[in-house]
């Protein structure tokens, strides 16, 4: 019997990671890399210290009072952890850490290609010459998108991610408008020459596109409902790289379907029973962009927030704290997610 701790991973992670995981660790990865449930998670645990998860477990109270005695942390592989019901884990005196800062630039990569993407026709210019075969040629009326730079950008989330979509919209000349749960200081809004709006409902009536950058919390859940999808102008865009449960996408869908939005880029929806068909169409009628959860997806961010993780194991299991520790006082993630 080794000493070393012993942990289990969910889903397979970079071969650098796992090799090194490997090293370090009595580890038992699922190489099948399907979601497990529950109860395989619980079996998979006996005699665990470290539950390494990600954002597709779904840890809710159930699973955490049934925990082993033995596992004392959940790594979350990943930054938002909105799977997780953390007012469980603490009940349960665990320690749970997360691989914030490293999928940050990324992330902001991806939103910003999606915000490009969406009123130049990048992906529908793509998909007109396959479906052809052919290029009727250039024309000064053809393929006319709309210019970026002058349109104002509302940011729903001013943390990280956020800012970092920020610093690169300002490169495309857009106008920077956030809302926020707190007002970022003079040295982040200053260079950025960006508005704080403490009314969502207010911003989402006057930028030309939104952009989501929050944590899925209690509060964020629903953030963009209904209603308030109802305030943002007829020709605005939508940018979803975060979490699908911020919005009504029902809602969503009939405002694309009639003309009350212009489009929308989401690299995050609801798949619990698949793709919504109206989804796909509109996205066939090239309304809506599509992407599956890859805003984070470079093998560099995957290798870091596996190297993260295994720092934040590697202090726990030494008695410090973790890097990454999440502590009580942050907002509840909704959790449980369905
Ligand atoms: C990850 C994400 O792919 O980190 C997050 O919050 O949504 C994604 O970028 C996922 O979390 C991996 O667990």
């Amino acid at each position: 019997t080794s000493s070393k701790p012993k942990i289990l991973v969910t889903r397979r992670l970079p071969a650098s990671i796992e090799a090194r995981m490997a090293t370090l660790f009595e580890t038992d990865v699922n190489e099948a890399d399907q979601t497990l449930t529950a109860s395989d998670i619980l079996s998979g645990l006996a005699g665990k210290d470290v539950l390494v998860s990600t954002i597709t477990d779904r840890i809710d109270a159930g699973l955490i009072e049934s925990l082993p005695a033995s596992v004392r942390l959940i790594a979350q592989f990943g930054n938002g952890v909105d799977n997780i019901d953390l007012e469980a884990a603490w009940r349960a005196g665990l320690t749970v850490t997360n691989t914030p800062s490293v999928l940050t630039e990324d992330t902001a990569d991806m939103a910003t290609a999606l915000m490009l993407a969406l009123p130049r026709r990048l992906v529908e210019g793509t998909q007109i010459l396959l479906r052809d075969r052919a290029w009727a040629g250039w024309s000064p009326t053809s393929m006319l998108g709309h210019r970026l730079r002058s349109k104002a950008l509302g940011i729903v989330g001013m943390g990280r991610i956020g800012t970092a979509v920020a610093q690169r919209a300002r490169a495309f000349g857009l106008t920077i408008h956030y809302y926020s749960r707190n007002r970022r200081p003079q040295g982040v809004e200053g260079p950025l020459e960006a508005t704080y709006w403490d009314d969502l409902d207010a911003m989402l009536e006057t930028v030309d596109i939104v952009s989501l950058h929050t944590p899925l919390t209690r509060d964020t859940s629903d953030i963009l409902s209904a209603a308030r999808l109802a305030r943002m102008k007829p020709d605005a865009y939508l940018v979803n790289v975060s979490r699908p449960e911020l919005l009504d996408e029902p809602a969503l869908i009939a405002f694309l379907e009639t003309g009350r939005l212009a489009g929308a880029a989401l690299d995050v929806f609801d798949n619990r029973h698949g793709i919504n068909p109206r989804l796909l169409a509109l996205a066939e009628a090239n309304r809506v962009i599509l992407t599956g959860h890859m805003a984070s997806a470079t093998l560099e961010a995957r290798i870091e927030m596996g190297e993260a993780v295994i720092v934040n194991i590697r202090a726990f299991m030494d008695g410090h704290q973790p890097p990454h520790r999440l502590l009580p006082d942050m907002p509840q993630p909704r959790a449980a997610r369905g």
